[in-house]
């Protein structure tokens, strides 16, 4: 069993009426699910944060969502209060499967640096663990599925393929936010970082 499939962030305030919800994103839960009947190793990411995380504009004075801010690790796409420790945004969508999952990886619990990615923090330095977990285990390719796909989707999976690993992103169990152009940004970063995009 050498290809895990990694869920990211399926969660209440990724999906409609969330507080940072993704058009469509409850309707690949079901599709998530059944690529779960596959005998293969599950991962779920939970996006986790303190509240008054950096990444948030109310954090902030003088910032509105969806700005981006020029932090010491880089630019910072600010965004409303989510997914925040412990509230029922923060769970899980009650459709996901979670009886499958051998690991669940919280991520952007730091307060000073946000994670999109599985892998690291948008520093792009400090680990999450998920490398370390993967190669103990021996394995060596990774589906990506969940939300969103141009953001954390998108910087797992780029990751990913940098860390060598194969990286399959399956785009219809996958759903955007599309800031700006972010989308069509995402599919040509993961694309150029050698990404199956299937
Ligand atoms: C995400 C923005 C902020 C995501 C998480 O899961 O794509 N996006 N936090
Ligand atoms: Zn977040």
């Amino acid at each position: 069993m050498t290809r895990a499939l990694i869920v990211i962030d399926v969660q209440n305030d990724f999906c409609p009426d969330g507080a940072l919800a993704v058009p469509q994103g409850d309707r690949i839960i079901s599709g998530i699910n059944n690529l779960m009947n596959d005998d293969v190793p599950v991962i779920l990411t939970q996006d986790w944060h303190p509240a008054g995380h950096s990444s948030f504009a109310s954090s902030h004075e003088d910032r509105t969502a969806y700005s981006v801010m020029e932090m010491p690790y880089g630019p910072q796409v600010l965004w409303p209060d989510h997914c925040i420790q412990g509230t029922a945004g923060s769970e899980f969508h009650a459709e996901l499967n979670q009886s499958r999952a051998d690991l669940i990886i919280r991520k952007g619990f730091n307060p000073a640096i946000d994670s999109y990615s599985a892998f690291f923090e948008n520093d792009h330095r400090t680990p999450t663990g998920l490398e370390g977990y993967l190669r103990t285990r021996g394995i060596t390719e990774v589906t990506l599925v969940g939300l969103a796909l141009d953001f954390c989707v998108n910087y797992s999976a780029v990751d990913a393929a940098k860390l060598g690993f194969e990286v399959k992103v399956i785009r219809d169990l996958c759903r955007a936010i599309d800031l700006n152009g972010s989308l069509d940004a995402a599919i040509i970063a993961m694309k150029n970082a050698g990404v199956i995009m299937a």
